[in-house]
């Protein structure tokens, strides 16, 4: 199957340039896609624009990954309904830092295609401002510019656009110049956000040289309960590991919406077209054994977070539901149990004979009453970690997960942490 074909199958093709598949099978092409530093980690809204590089890859072509050092110094106005504040240039280099380190992770840097990571601060932030306004700016009439959806949109609303932000598509247009002229770049992709952008970059190819450049967007990814995908309550997905841990990483994948999974599975793993419409004939079929869902989340963060990030988050989900809880680490308890209500008790109560299981819920406020503590244990619906109690049980230190926090559980809800003051 051809590259475009297969993206289509995807659901990956929102637009393109005409001619761009004749201008994909007439040999290798450099293709690449800009991301601004707007903070140190990337999200799974990046995920799949930095796919599609690697899917270029894998097709025999060659991707260029851009951080831009300087076109995050101005914010790009497309899809933003206000204009941004601005970052310092510490902010910008910090974030391209990590920016960088997670492309590094994703795109192959070794053989024939090897990719590539450049920066546009080296040719934005140096370029004379006169040179600037001659060579790119007398390409584009006003007309072009407010012509555009980012900047129409904006025009529009009370809020209006700054010179600053307007002036962003001859940046972008200026970087793609620039990466054709020393790169051979012919292709730019991008989300569909960034469609106005990128073809003024192809305009300013053709005035130049007289050179026809490409261009290709993907739609932006919607779930059909018209929510906003990769956000949570907590925020958006993060790749990197302290901003979003491997467990909540996964949890999110594996949360997918029945109606949203296969369309996931498509564009979001390297599982081939066979592989995909197996999972969803099983999909169909039971969708409440959650197996697309399953295949989706492990596809996912094996990529972002290696075999051991799975491993990790793997093991924390079953802990979760019946498992082994002694597996985890502290760190791992608490990332399980986020957001679950805790309170500290002093350890010295917990040593040699213990306390009895019903004063343990009380006086951690578990149970508004040590008499609600009393109807929940004689109920049988009470668990210290994983284990069934029953009113006799004491509670001793031994039952403190590397001696330091009890996992008490009540009914199939709730839980509640107790940590041990020492
Ligand atoms: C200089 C900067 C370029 C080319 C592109 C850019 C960045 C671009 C942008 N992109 C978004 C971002 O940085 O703002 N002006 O967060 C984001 N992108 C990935 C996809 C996107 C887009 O990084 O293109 O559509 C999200 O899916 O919003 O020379």
């Amino acid at each position: 199957m051809s590259l475009l074909d297969d993206l289509r199958w995807r659901g990956l093709v929102y637009d393109h340039t005409p001619g761009l598949e004749d201008h994909l099978a007439s040999g290798p092409v450099t293709a690449y896609c800009g991301f601004d530093p707007t903070a140190d980690s990337l999200h799974i809204g990046h995920l799949l624009p930095l796919m599609g590089l690697a899917r270029l890859q894998r097709h025999g072509h060659r991707p260029v990954a851009l951080v831009g050092g300087g076109t995050g110094l101005i914010g790009d106005p497309s899809g933003k309904r206000a204009e941004r504040t601005l970052q310092t240039l510490e902010q910008v280099e910090a974030n391209v830092r990590g920016l960088r380190a997670q492309m590094e992770a994703i795109l192959d840097f070794e053989g024939e295609h090897a990719a590539k990571v450049m920066n546009n601060a080296d040719w934005l932030t140096t370029i004379p401002l006169t040179d600037f306004l001659r060579d790119v700016g007398k390409h584009f009439t006003i007309g072009y510019m407010t012509a555009k959806e980012s900047v129409k949109s904006r025009l529009d609303s009370e809020v209006g656009l700054s010179f600053t932000e307007f002036s962003y598509q001859l940046l972008q247009a200026y970087d793609f110049l620039v990466l054709h002229e020393r790169e051979g770049v012919t292709l730019q992709v991008g989300g569909s956000d960034q469609w106005g952008n990128i073809t003024a970059g192809t305009d300013l190819i053709r005035k130049t040289h007289g050179e026809k450049a490409h261009g290709l967007v993907y739609p932006l990814v919607k779930n059909a309960a018209g929510t906003k995908f990769g956000k949570t309550e907590a925020g958006a997905v993060w790749l990197d590991p302290e901003r979003t841990s491997p467990y909540r990483f996964y949890q999110f994948w594996l949360g997918t919406d029945d109606r949203d999974v296969i369309d996931r599975l498509k564009s979001f793993t390297w599982l081939s077209r066979e592989e995909i419409e197996a999972l969803e004939a099983e999909h169909a079929e039971a969708p409440h054994r959650r197996i697309a869902q399953k295949a989706l989340a492990e596809a996912v963060t094996a990529m972002v977070h290696g075999p051991d990030g799975l491993a990790g988050a793997q093991r924390a989900t079953d802990a979760l539901f019946g498992g082994d809880l002694a597996a985890l680490s502290v760190r791992e308890i608490g990332e399980v149990f986020e957001g679950v209500p805790e309170s500290a008790m002093p350890a010295s109560a917990f040593e040699g004979e213990g306390l009895e299981i019903v004063d343990v819920l009380a006086d951690a406020g578990a149970t508004k009453s040590k008499g609600e503590a009393r109807r929940l244990v004689q109920g049988g619906g009470v668990r210290i970690g994983n284990e069934k109690v029953d009113a006799e049980r004491r509670v001793t230190v031994a039952d403190a997960l590397h001696g330091e926090v009890i996992v008490v559980r009540m009914g199939k809800k709730r839980v509640h942490l107790v940590r041990l003051e020492r």
